[in-house]
């Protein structure tokens, strides 16, 4: 598995460091918090244990940056995983945010495992989300008869769906800004499409009365805010209310068929597809129905916003000149065959891949060999409305040699991707960029 330099890796830390030096040095030396991991460091173990990793005490221990990983870790061919996500690239363990290499994301549909993770916050204790116990909240000032339910009520009370539903972080493809912007610097795999099944949010929207003001909804999940602080939430946004009314958008029980993993997030949430994840909430405790825009954490520019109008790189931009994000832009992504393979002349090759749209279909996916002076137009298709659309190719090469593939879809407005890194905005949202993958023809 690829090593990370130690500036990527450590990016997040620092910065919580920055922000609140004693409560970082808090969660990393003092908290166990996070139950997915097996390395000693990512464990939030102590002082000790981080001693015992690199093999010796640590005299100026109380000078290391909170969340700092070891260089002798660091630079260990020891990969460093996840476990239950094996082959996953970290990006950060203060908050965990792991991406997925394109060609684990080859399946129809994306298991569980090969789910990206991103967290804002410290994921709350397992036993604490415990599916028998759990209630749902739904109120807000729009909302007539504010009320609870448990999962045993959700499934009781209102009819079961099932969709496909394509999830991407607003910020996947951020490392490709220049100059760069502050985040988990994801290159192209913060995106997944799993099945989700669960209730409509309309139906229990409903059967709790939706007053005649309601223009909006936010949620809030069990997950703790970095610092600590139990009166801050690390995330809590949401979307307009035709949106969140949307035969698609589901208060989810289940992933694919099971009930959804603790570390890919989930257990509990509330799942829009289309629009950037962060819409979508994990941990789901509370769901409100505003008369105004929800104002919950990040819910406000710059975060999830990018400029109303295109912007020199590098430029500060009011926030008052931002716009939420809603619909992602058009993308695609080669899964098959993985880049950097060598491939026999005489032979066709099979690529494959899938392509997203946000709100939007696809129209269209085109595959070139030379750089996108011509390309080939594979058909897709995709399960139901808000998944992605898989596309499949064939090219053969004329002569031996260096080759890339490409892929650029289209959606059914006629926005195409551009070919390189999209306009830069302050936080490196949206980078919709065309993949490509590197073939060695023999
Ligand atoms: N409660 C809660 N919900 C959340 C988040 C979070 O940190 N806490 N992160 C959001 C963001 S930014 C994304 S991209 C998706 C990621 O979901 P995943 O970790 O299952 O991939 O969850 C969203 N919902
Ligand atoms: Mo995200």
């Amino acid at each position: 598995m690829t090593k990370l330099p130690p500036d990527t890796r450590t990016r997040g830390l620092h910065e919580l460091y920055a922000e609140d030096p004693e409560a970082a040095d808090r969660l990393l030396w003092n908290r166990e918090v996070d139950p997915v991991t097996r390395r000693g460091f990512l464990k939030r173990s102590s002082l000790l244990a981080m001693a015992a990793a690199v093999g010796g005490s640590i005299p100026f221990a109380d000078k290391m940056p909170g969340g700092l990983i070891p260089a002798a870790l660091a630079q260990s061919d020891e990969p460093f995983t996840l476990e239950g996500k094996e082959g996953l690239t970290v990006l950060n363990d203060r908050p965990i945010n792991a991406e997925t290499p394109a060609h684990l994301l080859d399946d129809d549909i994306t298991p569980a495992k090969y789910m990206f993770v991103r967290n804002n916050g410290i994921p709350p204790e397992v036993e604490s989300i415990d599916a028998d116990t759990w209630q749902l909240e739904i109120g807000g000032e729009s909302c007539e008869t504010p009320q609870s339910f448990s999962i045993a009520d959700l499934k009781e009370r209102f009819e079961h769906h099932t969709y496909q539903l394509q999830v991407e972080c607003g910020g996947n493809g951020r490392s490709e800004y220049v100059p760069s912007a502050s985040g988990n610097q994801w290159t192209t795999g913060a995106v997944a499409c799993p099945t989700f099944t669960g209730v409509r949010l309309r139906d229990v929207l409903e059967a709790c009365g939706i007053k005649d003001d309601a223009v909006y909804i936010g949620y809030y999940g069990a997950d703790s805010h970095a610092s600590g602080d139990p009166d801050r939430d690390p995330i809590s946004r949401g979307v307009p209310m035709s949106k969140a009314l949307e035969d698609e958008s589901l208060i989810a029980w289940a992933m694919n068929g099971e009930d959804i993993p603790y570390q890919c997030a989930t257990r509990r949430a509330w799942q829009c597809g289309g629009w950037p994840g962060s819409v979508s909430g994990k941990w789901l405790k509370r769901i409100v129905i505003r008369n105004q825009k929800h104002d919950g954490t990040k819910m406000a520019a710059p975060s999830y916003s990018v400029p109303r109008h295109p912007v020199a790189p590098g430029s500060v931009v009011p926030n008052e000149d931002f716009v939420t994000i809603e619909s992602m832009p058009v993308k695609s992504l080669v899964t098959f065959p993985r880049s950097g393979i060598e491939h026999a002349l005489d032979d066709e090759m099979t690529v494959r891949g899938h392509a997203w749209a946000g709100d939007l279909a696809v129209a269209e996916v085109h595959v070139s060999i030379d750089f996108g002076a011509t390309a080939t137009a594979p058909s897709q298709a995709g399960p139901n409305r808000l998944a992605w659309q898989r596309w499949t190719s064939v090219v053969e090469f004329p002569e031996p040699g260096y080759y890339e593939v490409w892929a650029r879809a289209i959606d059914e407005e006629g926005h195409a991707q551009p070919m390189v890194v999209p306009g830069w905005n302050p936080k490196g949202y949206l980078n919709n960029a065309c993949h490509r993958i590197a073939v060695q023809v023999a």
